[in-house]
C-alpha cells in the first residue's frame, strides 16, 4: 500500500482513499507508489524509434561519448523523445479542435437540429479575425465559412495557420524570424513523427524547434480553435457560481458524471437532466431528481458555461466512483483512465465511453453522433435513472464542497475592466505598472499521484496570491484550486497579498481566476496579446511580467501547452523530474536558446519552493526591464482607478437610458 503522505493533498479525496485502503480497493496512487519510474526512460536516455534498440543512453560521460547502435546521441534522443511528446500533445488538442469544426459546420448546413450558435456576437468577432465579411451574410452562412477557414487550417501545406496574426507584431516577427511559424496543424504533426524516426533530423536544436513549430499549431491553432468554436456554440463564459469536491454527489438522486474534454454531449446532457419527463422518469425509480456533475475538462467546459458542479480532478475519478453514489460516468477523450472499467464492476456505476476514438474493455459504449446528439443524451441519461435502484455497494460518502465562481473567458476579465463600453485591459496593466499586482501566473496542468496530488497546486496558488501575483488557472489546476474552496472572493481577504485584494475587492474577483478547460489555455495567450496591445508593459508577449507553471503535470498535452507559451514569449516552470534531464544540451536549448530567441523557456523542477523562487525572478527581472517601479508589499506607485461593479453597473444604465424604462 501506498505510504500515507504520499497520496492526495485534497482532504475529501485523502478520506476516500483512506476508505479504499480499508476495503483493499486499489488506486492510482497505491500503482504510484508500486511502479517506480525507470529512472532511464524518465530523463529522456531511452530510444525506442527502432527495433535495433530499445537503447539506452547511459554512463558516465552519456551526454559526450553514449550512442545508441545507429550512432544517435543522447541529445539527439533526449529531443526526439521531447518532440514527439509535443506531436501527441498537439494532436490530441487539435483532433478535438477538428470535431469542433465539423460540428460547427453541421449546424451552419442544418444538418443537425440540437445544436444552435449561442454566441452570435463571439461568431461575428470571430469571422473578423478570420478576415470573413459579415456583411449582408446570414449567421448560418458566416458559421459556415468561419468552420471552412478553421478546418483549413488542419490541412494547409503552405503559409501561416489562420489565428498567428492574432499575437502581437513583434511576437509574430520572433516566429518568423526563427522559423517556428506553423504552417498546418496536422502537417507539423506529421513532419515532427517523420523528423523524429530513425535516420532522420539528428540535430537536436533543430528537432526542438521543429517541436515548437508543432506546439504553436497547438497554441494558436488547435487550442484557440477548440475554445472559439465552443463560445460560438455553447455561450462564452461569464461569472457564475458552482461547488466543486465529492459532496456534489446526492444521495437520494441520479448522478451522472461527465468526463473527459469534450463539451459537445455534455451540453446536450445538461439539458436532457432538466427535461420534465427525465426528473418524472426519475422520480418513478425512487429518486429525487437529476444530478449532473463533472470530472477533469468536460467538467470544466459545462462548469464555465452552467456552474454544473465537478468533482475534480485527473486524480479524483477512480475516488469519484468510490463514493458509491455515481449511477453513470460518461466518457469521451484524454485522461481517463482505464481502471475506472473495472473498478466499476465492483460497484454498481456504468461507464460510458461516447467518442468513436476511445473504447474501453468492460465499458459500455455509446457512441457520439452530433446529428443524434440529444437522442444519444437521452439515451444516457436514461440509462443512469434504470441504474439508480441498482446502487449496492456500500461507498465512502463523503458530504465536503465548496463553493467557488468561475466562468472568466478573457472577453469577460476585459469586461470587468470597464464595463461593456468601456472594457479594456487598461486597469489591469495599470495595476502592474504601480506594483499592487506583481505580475501574472498562469496554473495549469494535471494533478499528479506522484505527489501528493493538488497539494503543490494548492501550495503555490495560496504563495503566489499572498505575494500580490494574479493567478490565472486552467484545466486540473483549476479543479485543485476549487475542490481547496479557493476560487471565492473570500480568499483574497483571507490570503491575498495587499496590493492584490485591493484589486480583487475593487472589481469583485477572486485572486485566482478559473479561465477554463485546458484548450483554454489559449484564453491566456489572448489576455497577454490584448495586455501587449493596451500598452504600458511589453509591446510583444515576451518580456511581460509573467509565468507559466504546471507543477504536478503528466500529460503529453501540458508539454505541448508548455512549449508554445515557451515559443510566445513566456518563462514555462514544470515540477517533476525532467524528461530530457539526462541531456544538458537539451535542458540549456529549453532554458537560454529559447530565452534569447523568443523570450521564454521551460525549466523543470521538482522542488516547489524553488519553482516560487524561479517565478519570482523572472517576474522581477522583466519588471526592472520594463522599468517598472521594484514591487514591495503594501507600496504601490499611482494608478487609474478602478471601477468597481456598481460603478460599472451606473455607467452600463446610463449608456442604456432604454432600459429599464417601463
Ligand atoms: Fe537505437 Fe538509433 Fe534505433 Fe534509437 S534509432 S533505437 S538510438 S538504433
Ligand atoms: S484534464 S491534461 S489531467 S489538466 Fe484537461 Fe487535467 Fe491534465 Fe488532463
Amino acid at each position: 500500500m501506498a505510504d500515507k503522505i504520499l497520496k492526495s493533498a485534497n482532504e475529501a479525496a485523502e478520506k476516500i482513499v483512506e476508505w479504499a485502503e480499508e476495503h483493499h480497493f486499489e488506486t492510482c496512487f497505491d500503482r504510484a507508489q508500486r511502479l517506480k519510474p525507470c529512472p532511464i526512460g524518465e530523463s529522456g536516455a531511452c530510444c525506442r524509434v527502432c527495433h535495433m534498440g530499445p537503447c539506452r543512453l547511459v554512463g558516465q560521460d552519456a551526454e559526450e561519448k553514449a550512442r545508441g547502435i545507429c550512432g544517435a546521441t543522447l541529445p539527439t534522443v533526449a529531443a526526439r523523445n521531447l518532440v514527439r511528446m509535443i506531436a501527441a500533445g498537439t494532436a490530441a488538442h487539435s483532433d478535438h479542435a477538428r470535431d469542433m469544426a465539423f460540428t460547427l459546420l453541421a449546424v451552419a448546413e442544418g444538418e443537425t437540429k440540437d445544436f444552435e450558435i449561442k454566441d452570435v456576437k463571439k461568431l461575428y468577432r470571430v469571422a473578423g479575425y478570420l478576415g470573413i465579411d459579415i456583411e449582408g451574410k446570414s449567421v448560418n452562412t458566416v458559421a459556415r465559412e468561419v468552420a471552412l477557414k478553421f478546418l483549413e487550417d488542419f490541412g494547409r501545406q503552405k503559409g501561416r495557420i489562420n489565428y498567428l496574426k492574432r499575437a502581437p507584431k513583434k511576437t509574430q516577427e520572433r516566429w518568423e524570424k526563427w522559423g517556428v511559424a506553423p504552417r498546418g496543424i496536422d502537417r507539423e504533426v506529421v513532419e515532427a513523427m517523420h523528423r523524429t524516426s530513425i535516420g532522420v533530423d539528428h540535430d537536436p536544436d533543430h528537432l526542438l524547434t521543429h517541436g515548437l513549430r508543432t506546439a504553436l499549431a497547438d497554441g494558436w491553432g488547435g487550442c484557440m480553435i477548440s475554445t472559439d468554436i465552443s463560445d460560438i456554440l455553447f455561450g462564452t463564459p461569464k461569472p457564475v457560481k458552482a461547488e466543486a469536491s465529492f459532496g456534489i454527489f446526492k444521495e437520494d438522486e441520479v448522478n451522472i458524471v461527465v468526463h473527459g474534454h469534450e463539451p459537445s454531449l455534455a451540453e446536450m446532457i445538461v439539458d436532457v437532466v432538466s427535461e420534465p419527463e427525465m426528473i418524472e422518469y426519475a422520480k418513478s425509480k425512487g429518486a429525487k431528481g437529476i444530478n449532473l456533475g463533472g470530472m477533469c475538462c468536460t467538467a470544466n467546459e459545462v462548469l464555465m458555461r452552467h456552474g454544473i458542479p465537478t468533482a475534480g480532478g485527473f486524480t479524483n475519478q477512480e475516488l469519484g466512483i468510490m463514493t458509491g453514489l455515481v449511477d453513470v460516468i460518461t466518457v469521451d477523450v484524454q485522461c481517463i483512465m482505464p481502471a475506472i472499467a473495472e473498478l466499476s464492476k465492483k460497484f454498481h456505476t456504468k461507464v460510458i465511453t461516447t467518442s468513436e476514438k476511445a473504447k474501453m474493455p468492460g465499458a459500455i459504449h455509446i457512441e457520439y453522433d452530433e446529428h443524434r446528439a440529444k437522442e444519444i443524451a437521452r439515451e444516457i441519461v436514461k440509462l443512469a435513472i434504470d441504474n439508480f435502484p441498482n446502487r449496492k455497494t456500500e461507498g465512502s460518502h463523503i458530504t465536503d464542497k465548496f463553493p467557488l465562481i468561475c466562468g472568466f473567458s478573457h472577453e469577460y476579465i476585459e469586461y470587468m475592466q470597464g464595463g461593456r463600453f468601456r472594457g479594456s485591459f487598461r486597469p489591469l496593466n495599470d495595476a502592474i505598472i504601480a506594483g499592487r499586482i506583481r505580475g501574472v501566473v498562469g496554473l495549469a496542468g494535471c494533478d499528479n499521484p506522484r505527489v501528493p496530488s493538488t497539494g503543490i497546486h494548492k501550495y503555490l496558488a495560496t504563495e503566489l496570491i499572498k505575494n500580490d501575483v494574479l493567478v490565472v488557472s486552467t484545466g486540473c489546476g483549476s479543479a485543485a484550486c476549487g475542490t481547496a474552496g479557493y476560487l471565492t472572493p473570500e480568499m483574497a481577504l483571507e490570503h491575498a497579498g495587499p496590493g492584490l485584494r485591493e484589486v480583487c475587492e475593487a472589481i469583485g474577483i477572486p485572486p485566482i481566476l478559473h479561465v477554463g478547460a485546458c484548450v483554454d489555455n489559449s484564453r491566456i495567450l489572448t489576455i497577454l496579446s490584448a495586455m501587449a496591445a493596451e500598452g504600458g508593459l511589453s509591446d510583444e508577449i515576451g518580456g511581460m511580467p509573467g509565468v507559466g507553471i504546471a507543477p504536478e503535470w503528466m500529460s503529453e498535452k501540458a508539454i505541448a501547452i508548455g512549449c508554445y507559451f515557451a515559443a510566445s514569449g513566456v518563462p514555462v516552470i514544470f515540477g517533476g523530474e525532467s524528461p530530457v534531464g539526462s541531456s544538458e544540451e537539451v535542458t540549456r536549448i529549453m532554458t537560454e536558446v529559447w530565452y534569447e530567441r523568443f523570450k521564454g523557456a521551460l525549466h523543470f523542477e521538482p522542488d516547489p519552493e524553488k519553482i516560487l523562487e524561479l517565478t519570482y525572478k523572472y517576474i522581477d527581472s522583466a519588471r526592472e526591464a520594463l522599468k517598472l517601479r521594484k514591487y514591495e508589499p503594501g507600496r504601490f506607485g499611482v494608478e487609474r482607478k478602478l471601477m468597481s461593479m456598481a460603478d460599472r453597473r451606473k455607467l452600463e444604465s446610463a449608456a442604456r437610458p432604454h432600459e429599464g424604462v417601463k
